[in-house]
């Protein structure tokens, strides 16, 4: 019997760990992900790009002299499958760019369904690199369908060096929803 429960409960956990976001820490390099332009899998540091908060590896455009004036160089995206209602988007993102040009700026966007929900925008500085910048972690509600689109834009703009990037890109239930899921769990374990 006890052996049946822990079955169900790995079950469970199982479904639970496949329903949302694919590989958003990008430990299984870009699977999962539609991937266009410059963006690609990053790791050891390229260029100077400080380690994201959660580890690496991470995915972004990091480039030398490229860009578009005309839209992101680079996008990963994805459909998110298997989550309702009220969410939480969180995420870790990157932007910084080394130039004289000040203009020569920088975006990371996260976007849900196609809305802005996250970014981080910077100007370039001469005087900066990579790794005077921190990584910018955040948090946002989002409402889910079961079939939705998760996507993260890299906008450089042909500086000495731009470096964007992003990880750790995830759904959870917002604090209610997760309030009413530990509520459940002991009335399952009474269940046994
Ligand atoms: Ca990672």
């Amino acid at each position: 019997m006890k052996t049946l429960a822990a079955g169900l409960l790995v079950l469970s956990l199982g479904t639970v760990a496949w329903a949302g976001v694919t590989n958003g820490t990008f430990d299984d390099g870009l699977n999962g992900w539609t991937v266009t332009g410059g963006a690609g899998l990053q790791s050891g540091n390229p260029f100077g790009l400080p380690t994201s908060p959660s580890g690496e590896p991470e995915a972004g455009v990091i480039s030398s002299w490229g860009g578009d004036w005309n839209g992101p160089l680079g996008t990963i995206s994805q459909i998110v499958i298997g989550v309702t209602g009220n969410q939480t988007l969180s995420g870790e993102i990157f932007a910084a760019a080394h130039s004289g040009d000040t203009w020569r700026n920088v975006k990371t966007e996260v976007l849900w369904n196609g809305a802005v929900v996250a970014e981080i925008a910077r100007d370039a500085d001469a005087t900066l690199y990579a790794q005077d910048f921190p990584w910018t972690q955040f948090a946002v509600p989002v409402v889910a369908t079961g079939n939705d689109t998760l996507e993260v834009k890299f906008t450089v703009h042909f500086a000495e060096w731009s470096w964007t990037a992003a990880d750790n890109l995830q759904v959870t239930p917002e604090p209610a929803a997760l309030g009413l899921l530990v509520l459940g769990l002991p009335l399952l374990r009474r269940r046994r």
